[in-house]
């Protein structure tokens, strides 16, 4: 296990201290890999330094947010002009509209936006939204699908297949979850089920449309369009949960890459720029029963934030400039296939996932298609390769069940070495 230097240890003692778990966000806290996290002091183009002074290439890139790297100068400019202007007026500005423009453009299934500050708000506001436009109250979600800390979507299965969901974490009252169905990823069948026995009672389906918290899952073929007949079928709304795939698989996200278009999607991650902000948006009569033209309320003192919203467009106008989609994914597919070989040659049984510039090697033999089958992954030898990465400069998300993710800073020569470190730490944990 890679020890953390000296500097790292205090900072970890004083935190815990502090903060509950020593961290703001459970994942930090190497729960699912053991050890201690590295404090970081900064970083630069695909690279973080710790309060030691050590550097590791991040594959972590603040859980995808960061498609152009640390501290790009284009995104640090843009929020130092925003900032000397002031940091927040709760009053409408010129930065909102300019990159609410830029969703619009991008996404065909949005024709308007809402910025909020965090995933999991936009994703409580999405699911409210669809409940009251369709007056109906039933949720679906997917086993192994994460849209943040959301009550109603806390939920584990019910007891059978197309059930209503039991609350999966302490402080969400059943009531809470009476009202979510959750179903395996990839399984027609069991969405079937439920919609013959529910249907008119569904309110939305909420899909990652490529899953990235059960570590990357895509879609099985033609499943995002069965989803969206379905949900035309039976009067409920589709909502694409784009926090991760969103201007990440390409300008237009999933729904561009896959050419389904659905009713709601949610933003955030990348269109924050690094900074807190994410959005909702959809068709305009979806969208117009949001206050303060509609019936259902959804407010936020930092919505629209404008160092968050300049920090935003900075990214996405250096996108669709100049689109790097194709060299991220031949980043991607050199980084997996090197992988592949580390692990062949070390006889370690791998499956790797990957769409565009997110992939998941899982430690495992069979396919992974969905949450049952991913969590057959031997997180141990997971997390032997994740601290052998470490200790070879390298960090990867302190979890089986994440994405790895590279960035426009990342280089052939960067890939490169990550790949030799992966033969070497392979070979150590066969
Ligand atoms: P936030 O509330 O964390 O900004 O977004 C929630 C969210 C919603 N939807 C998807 C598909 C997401 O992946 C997330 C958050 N992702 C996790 C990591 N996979 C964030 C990391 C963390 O929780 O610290």
């Amino acid at each position: 296990m890679h020890a953390t230097g000296r500097q790292s240890q205090e900072l970890w003692k004083r935190a815990q201290a502090l903060i509950p778990g020593g961290v703001n966000s459970p994942v930090r806290a190497f729960g699912a890999v053991g050890g201690t996290p590295v404090f970081v002091d900064s970083g630069a183009r695909c690279s973080v330094k710790d309060v030691d002074g050590k550097q590791y290439v991040d594959y972590v890139m603040s859980w995808g947010a960061l498609i152009l790297g640390h501290a790009h100068p284009r995104v640090v400019e843009a929020i130092r002009t925003a900032c000397e202007k002031g940091t927040s007026f709760g009053m409408p500005t010129e930065a909102e509209n300019l990159l609410a423009q830029r969703v619009v453009e991008c996404f065909p299934g949005i024709d308007r936006v809402r910025m909020v500050s965090s995933g999991t708000e936009a994703v409580m506001s999405s699911i409210r939204l669809a409940r009251g436009f369709t007056d109906r109250e039933l949720v679906i979600k997917f086993e192994g699908g994460y849209h943040g800390h959301v009550d109603s979507l806390l939920a584990s299965a019910g007891s059978g297949v197309a059930t209503f969901a039991i609350p999966g974490t302490k402080g969400v009252p059943a009531s809470f979850t009476e009202k979510t169905i959750v179903v395996p990823y990839n399984d027609p069948e069991s969405l079937t089920r439920a919609f013959d026995q529910y249907g008119e009672k569904i309110a939305c389906i909420i899909v990652e449309p490529v899953a990235g918290n059960m570590g990357v899952v895509a879609p099985a073929a033609g499943f995002l369009q069965f989803l969206r007949d379905l949900t035309s079928k039976h009067g409920s709304l589709l909502i694409f949960d784009e926090v991760i795939t969103g201007f990440r698989l390409g300008l237009s996200g999933a729904q561009g890459l896959f050419g389904v278009t659905p009713d709601l999607t949610v933003l955030g991650k990348i269109m924050g720029g690094g900074l807190p902000a994410a959005a909702y948006g959809g068709r305009s009569d979806i969208m117009l029963a949001l206050a303060p033209t509609g019936p259902v309320y959804q407010a936020g003192t930092l919505s629209g934030n404008p160092l968050a919203m300049a920090a935003g467009l900075a990214v996405l106008e250096t996108l669709i400039e100049d689109p790097p989609y194709t060299r991220l994914g031949t980043l991607s597919r050199t980084l997996g296939e090197g992988f592949r070989d580390a692990a062949a040659k070390a006889g370690i049984a791998i499956q790797q996932n990957r769409v565009g510039s997110m992939q998941t090697m899982f430690f495992t033999t069979d396919a992974v298609t969905d949450y049952a089958s991913a969590k057959k992954s031997d997180t141990d030898k997971y997390a032997k390769f994740f601290h052998g990465m470490l200790g070879e400069g390298i960090h990867f998300a302190p979890s089986q069940f994440e994405a790895a993710f590279v960035s426009t800073a990342h280089t052939d020569e960067v890939i490169d070495r990550t790949i030799a470190a992966a033969g070497k730490v392979m070979e150590a944990i066969r």
